[in-house]
């Protein structure tokens, strides 16, 4: 399953130019806060440039980069909000470029409205937990309860996040979810600049801003919030990234590529990218003792070229 990450922030604020600039995908921007009610959904690469560095010593032919993909919901609707319940992440656009803009006071408003749409996903689900508790269900009573004791806490004014027992899975509530803030603006990301520089070939980009583009900050602080890391496969077709949970082992490296390949598997190759830049070839990085061998339940890190080795299944 690929990582969801939703785009929030108040009207206006950018997240369709945030959406743009990461998936090029050229949604439409508009001037003014648009009575709109699509969504638009989008897959970005995660840039990378261990990936061609690794692909040039291995001979790969292709290079494919881990994914994400994108929710781009327009304004703060409860209804649309809804529709980011299964993100794994937010990404919260704030106005940094207006005039007038405050963004702190906008990241503010924003956090309360997901708290609002928060309080009224619990009200809605123990309204229709009650009825179907009257049939006396056991089930049904205990989590009529439950939704009870979390809608006073959120009464009071409190997060979800200060709820000290654990907060029912089925809610998956939006205020619980890590959340990355964007400043749009020049104290931020120019969102605007970016937008238009990802219509660029990527060599003019980067000579226009002289660096990297700022947005390539954004996945490793959802990474680092996400606690993701992600490793490296390479052969003659393709260099390839791919996502895994912090503390993952090699079996669920493997099971990320292919259940087969967790099914069968035998043992898997490990060396750091640059350990095999450095020595020009797995040969190489073989000869110099940078590669070993492990098992099924070694903790894989962040970087690391994998070689699973396993047996088909009959
Ligand atoms: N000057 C300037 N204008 C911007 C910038 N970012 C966005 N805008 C303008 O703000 C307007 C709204 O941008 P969008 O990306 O559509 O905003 P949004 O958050 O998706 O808005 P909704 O979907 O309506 O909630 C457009 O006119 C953009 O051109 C910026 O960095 N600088
Ligand atoms: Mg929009």
């Amino acid at each position: 399953m690929a990582l969801q990450v939703g785009i929030v922030g108040l009207p206006n604020a950018g997240k369709t130019t945030l959406f743009n600039a990461l998936t090029r995908a050229g949604a439409e921007i508009t001037a003014y806060a648009t009575v709109s009610d699509k969504a638009n959904v989008g897959m970005a690469p995660i840039a990378d440039d261990r990936l061609d560095r690794v692909a040039k010593v291995v001979g790969s032919r292709k290079v494919t980069s881990a994914t994400v993909r994108l929710v781009d919901i327009p304004g703060t609707g409860r209804q649309l909000l809804g529709s980011l319940r299964e993100v794994d992440a937010l990404l919260a656009v704030v106005n940094g470029w207006a005039h007038d803009s405050d963004p702190a006071r906008d990241l503010e408003t924003l956090q309360l409205e997901l708290l609002v749409a928060d309080r009224e996903h619990v009200e809605r689900r123990l309204e229709r937990v009650e009825k179907e508790a009257k049939s006396g269900d056991l089930a049904f009573r205990r989590e009529a309860e439950e939704l009870r004791r979390l809608s006073a806490h959120l009464d009071e004014g409190k997060t979800l996040s200060e709820y000290a027992e654990p907060v029912p899975e089925a809610l998956e509530p939006l205020t619980t979810k890590p959340l990355v803030a964007v400043e749009n603006g020049p104290g931020g990301i120019d969102l605007k600049l970016e937008a238009e520089l990802a219509e660029l070939a990527e060599e003019e980009a980067a000579a226009y801003r002289e660096g990297p583009s700022a947005l390539e900050t954004l996945v490793p602080q959802l990474f680092d919030v996400l606690g993701l890391i992600s490793f490296i496969t390479a052969g003659d077709t393709e260099t390839r990234a791919w996502t895994l949970q912090h503390g993952s082992t090699a079996l669920d490296a493997a099971g990320a590529i292919h259940t087969d390949m967790a099914r069968g598997f035998i043992r898997c190759e490990v060396i750091r990218w640059n350990d095999l830049v450095d020595a020009g070839s797995h040969a190489e990085a073989a000869r110099r003792g940078l590669m070993r061998l492990e098992g099924k339940t070694y903790v894989v890190e962040d970087g690391e070229v994998l070689n699973i080795r396993f047996s088909p299944p009959r």
